[in-house]
């Protein structure tokens, strides 16, 4: 038998109100053990809650919700405390006391998956939506945590069974003409059913963007204004600047939000051929940053400093930006043709000065842009995650694998049997253990 599990559910920290979340068979005693009643199902009653020597430890809102109708398919309880390190403290304490255990991260959850209540990928939307800083990123895990993947999974599921039963019946049947046919006509099922999962892997590539972040690298000369720039978008003194070329070395991440999107900035070591050990590996990690990078921001001095007119880096790829920076120091004909030089180039050329907040914003604007033209869509992706790539993956290569053998029909079915097999991990009724204990370790304690 299951046993009964308890944890605080909101953050640690002084706040008006604490969550305390029970849930498993106990759940009824102990509510009763501490408040005296069991309130009435779903209906919060203001109830004193009492350690088992008597002693009243805190006064607060109780909620008992029966099974099968709770979050995770058992009887719960909510606690309702006031939201003080002490008086959590106390009601741990005293659910303890009465045999209770503290729940594992994710546990609430694992049991609402176990239990039925939502399927894997439901579960990863969860974890998703409680990290999700964005406005994107709140999105796309709500449309999981809706059951957008399961709802793809079963329309696919759909193309599977008839390609199946094509199939089968060309097995079915072996002396007569039918199975030519049959297996012809399982042919656009299969295509059909390769293109939408390919559409689908393509979806995590943005998936992952929205979640981990567009990358932006800060490339160019030393001295060129890279870490300057990264501070003002940044908004803080994030990168050190100083007028000594080779200043950056490290990689200095900043995450800010453009359009509702996260974007992570990263500021680089001015690419020159170094000679001191320590600026070698930093250009070298600069390169590898930048070439790794969504898109390229390629700072030029516009004033004509130590890095002026050095050649554009060999990571640049076409559309990636060029900024002629420090123009309140340069001439407007030098800027221009640097601008010129730049667009020739195929970059997209951006004049600008650190110290002009407008230049600052319209470079932000630009950007935003860019994040949206990648990352914006009617509708969030619904495989969101490495791991439901490559379970798509999988699929994709047995269906091709059954499109090369649809003159041995019997094979043919057993590939899309191990495809249909492939899509039902994704929302996991038959996943291996570790994978749910790496998927729900994953969470934080009391979800
Ligand atoms: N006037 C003016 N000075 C700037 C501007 N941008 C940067 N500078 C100055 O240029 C110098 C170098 O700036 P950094 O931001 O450290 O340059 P960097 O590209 O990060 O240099 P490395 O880290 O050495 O590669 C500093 O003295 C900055 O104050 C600008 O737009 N206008
Ligand atoms: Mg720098």
């Amino acid at each position: 038998m299951t046993d009964t599990i308890f944890a605080p559910a909101t953050a640690p920290g002084r706040a008006a109100v604490a969550v305390v979340r029970l849930s498993g068979p106990g759940t009824l005693e102990a509510v009763r053990s501490l408040s005296g009643r069991v309130p009435r199902p779903r209906q919060a009653s203001l109830r004193k809650l009492r350690a088992g020597n008597g002693e009243v430890l805190d006064e607060g809102l109780v909620l008992w919700f029966p099974a099968p109708g709770s979050y995770t398919g058992e009887e719960s309880a909510e606690l309702h405390l006031h939201g003080g390190g002490a008086v959590v403290a106390s009601v741990l304490q005293a659910l303890a006391a009465l045999g209770l255990r503290l729940a594992e991260p994710g546990e609430f959850t694992r049991r609402a998956f176990e239990n039925g209540r939502l399927d894997l990928a439901q579960a990863e939307g969860v974890a998703d939506l409680i990290d999700a800083e964005t406005e994107a990123q709140r999105r796309q895990a709500l449309a999981q945590l809706d059951g957008a993947l399961g709802r793809a999974r079963d329309v696919w599921r759909a193309d599977l069974v008839e390609a199946l039963a094509l199939f089968e019946a060309a097995v079915d049947f072996p002396d007569e003409d039918l199975p030519d046919d049959l297996a012809r006509r399982a042919r656009p099922v299969l295509d059909r059913l390769v293109m939408a999962l390919s559409g689908a892997v393509a979806g995590v590539r943005r998936a992952e963007q929205i979640r981990d972040g567009f990358s932006i690298a800060l490339v160019g000369a030393p001295n060129a204004g890279k870490s300057t720039l990264l501070n003002a978008l940044a908004r803080r003194e994030a990168a050190i600047v100083t007028p000594t070329p080779g200043t950056t070395r490290d990689i200095i991440e900043v995450s800010v939000r453009l359009a509702g999107y996260k974007v992570v900035l990263a500021d680089t070591a001015g690419l020159r051929e170094a000679e001191d050990a320590v600026e070698v590996e930093g250009v070298r990690r600069a390169r590898l940053r930048a070439a790794e990078a969504d898109l390229r921001l390629w700072v030029v001095d516009g004033a004509g400093g130590a890095g002026a007119g050095a050649a554009p880096p060999d990571v640049l790829r076409a559309g990636d930006f060029c900024l002629v920076s420090k123009s309140d120091l340069s001439s407007g004909d030098a800027v221009g043709r640097a601008l010129t030089e730049a667009a020739a180039l195929g970059l997209e050329p951006h004049r600008l000065s650190a110290h002009r907040p407008g230049d600052v914003s319209a470079l932000e604007a630009a950007l935003a842009g860019r994040v949206v033209a990648a990352l914006g869509a009617s509708e969030p992706p619904a495989a969101t995650r490495l791991r439901h790539a490559a379970l798509l993956s999988e699929a994709i290569e047995r269906l091709e694998s059954a499109r090369a053998l649809s003159d041995a029909p019997e094979l043919a079915a057993e590939d899309v049997r191990l495809a249909a097999r492939a899509l039902d991990r994704i929302t996991g009724r038959i996943g291996p253990e570790d994978v749910l204990d790496r998927i729900f370790s994953t969470f934080c304690i009391g979800k």
